[in-house]
């Protein structure tokens, strides 16, 4: 893979918060690479560009999902907090050129995760929970079950936000339930 300043592209386009939590989220994504045997690179680089649009405004991310063609469903157009996953993705494919599939579905899926989610896609969902800057009710147990097992992790965190969404009456993306029933019966069968 060319070798890109990504750090530089990020630090442009994010404020200093957030820059910091996207190098966060590759250092992170890259040791749970190692633990794991995912593609180190491609965690480095899905890692650090996750949340590149974060910051546009719901309209600008709107408009950069609909210019590189990512379709999206009607929960995640209720949802503006989902938006900019599927930006990130539209913007890494279409700006930035790269068409590493498994990079796109990693940023794509980040936040709701989804069903038959590839090594590379949980390592990134789980790094977003576990990086250095993030401090919330859970974030040591969160931290525990990734080091236990993908598996536990992913289990733990899908909870954690299930429940946080429902006890904000927000809408549950589909795709979350998909993913939280897989691994639940995956560890029933395990
Ligand atoms: O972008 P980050 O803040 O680093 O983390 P993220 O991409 O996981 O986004 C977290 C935000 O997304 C948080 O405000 C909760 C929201 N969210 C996550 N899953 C869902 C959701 N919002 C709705 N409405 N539905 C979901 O399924
Ligand atoms: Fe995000
Ligand atoms: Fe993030």
């Amino acid at each position: 893979m060319k070798t890109v300043n990504y750090d530089a592209i990020i630090k442009s386009r994010l404020s200093e918060k957030r820059y910091i939590h996207s190098l966060n989220v590759a250092k992170e994504a890259v040791r749970l690479a190692k633990k794991y045997g995912a593609d180190e690179e491609k965690a480095y680089i899905a890692g650090i560009l996750h949340d590149i649009c974060k910051e546009d405004s719901p309209e600008t991310q709107l408009q950069i999902i609909e210019k590189y063609g990512i379709t999206v469903d009607e929960f995640t157009l209720q949802s503006t907090k989902l938006y900019h996953a599927k930006a990130g993705a539209a913007y890494v494919l279409g700006e930035l050129g790269i068409e590493d599939e498994d990079i796109i579905n990693a940023i794509l899926y980040h936040t709701t995760a989804r069903k038959n989610m590839s090594i590379l896609e949980t390592i990134i969902y789980l790094a977003d929970y576990i990086g250095e800057d993030r401090n919330y009710n859970g974030v040591d147990e969160m931290r525990t079950e990734t080091e236990k097992s993908v598996l536990d992790g992913m289990i733990y965190a899908l909870k954690f936000t299930m429940q946080d969404l429902a006890g904000r009456e927000l809408v549950i993306h589909p795709d979350t339930f998909d993913a939280y029933n897989q691994y639940i019966l995956e560890k029933r069968g395990s």
